[in-house]
């Protein structure tokens, strides 16, 4: 999955897609780096962002889901809104990828069930002003899988079928450095819930603190799409239906590495 931010504040890449001619050439590009999926969003959910309005985030999705799927390629909203959920669809999205699991809007899941969209379950606790004091755990693996097993069986209580559900450990949302670690290290416990699962790992901030220099700088944004490649190979080595990346070249190089590197180990 490759991502297009159409945001002027995404933490990667803020403001760099922000015209809809610029994020439409962007989503052709990552399609033709070989995203099968690309996830189009209009809000930035790195920690302390404001939420834009629901007319602002439309404004920036919608040219963008027309252009490209009206031309092939296969897309995914990244919206925790009902109704830009909606129009996505209805401007040609194949899927909804809704980072609070349905918590953030009441109308989101029997939305979808009507939409009959493949749905992507991310673990989320609080919007982006207040995540981070959320990150609080006994054991983040446990806790983590509990909740997104409430937000699937609400999923399905209100009608999305089984065979279009996806969970993500949602790294970095309401989690710190070592709470994402230790879920990537212990993904074989989402996988056993028996949804495909999604690994969104690319360039966030606990990938730059491990590859901080000497003096403790973290290692800028762009110059971690090498350790988010690393991430991706691991997680599809784990067995990860799905990786969410923004430099796609570099990271299907790597999974087709882990791919083949598999068909070997059987
Ligand atoms: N991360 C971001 C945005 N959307 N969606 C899913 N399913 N999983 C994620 O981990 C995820 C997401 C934030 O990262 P970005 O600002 O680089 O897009």
């Amino acid at each position: 999955m490759g991502v297009v931010n159409v945001t002027p504040d995404s933490f990667s890449d803020g403001g760099v897609w922000l015209e809809p001619t610029a994020a439409i050439g962007h989503g052709f590009d990552l399609s033709a780096a070989g995203a099968d999926l690309v996830d189009v969003g209009g809000e930035s959910t790195r920690p302390g962002a404001e939420r834009p309005s629901v007319d602002d985030e439309l404004a920036r999705v919608l040219p963008v889901v027309t252009e490209l799927s009206s031309r092939g390629v296969v897309v995914s909203v990244d919206t925790m809104r009902a109704s830009v959920a909606r129009q996505a669809v209805a401007a040609g999205a194949s899927a909804v990828n809704d980072v609070s699991g349905g918590l953030a809007d009441p109308a989101m899941l029997d939305t979808v069930a009507e939409l009959e969209v493949p749905y992507i379950v991310m673990h989320w606790r609080a919007h982006s002003t207040t995540m981070q004091d959320r990150a609080t755990y006994d054991d983040v693996v446990t806790e983590v899988r509990q909740e997104l097993v409430e937000r699937v069986d609400a999923a399905l209580s209100a009608g999305i079928a089984r065979d279009r559900i996806a969970v993500d450990p949602g790294l970095g949302f309401a989690k710190t450095g070592e709470h994402n670690w230790e879920l990537l290290g212990r993904l074989e416990s989402l996988l056993e819930l028996g949804f495909p699962v999604l690994v969104g790992a690319s360039r966030k901030t606990f990938l730059g603190r491990l590859l901080a220099s000497d003096d403790g700088q973290q290692r800028s944004v762009t110059a971690r799409d090498d350790a988010s490649a690393a991430t991706s190979a691991l997680a599809a080595a784990a067995g990860a239906w799905c990786v969410r990346v923004h430099d796609v070249a570099r990271s299907l190089d790597a999974v087709r590495v882990a791919s083949r590197w598999a068909r070997s180990a059987r």
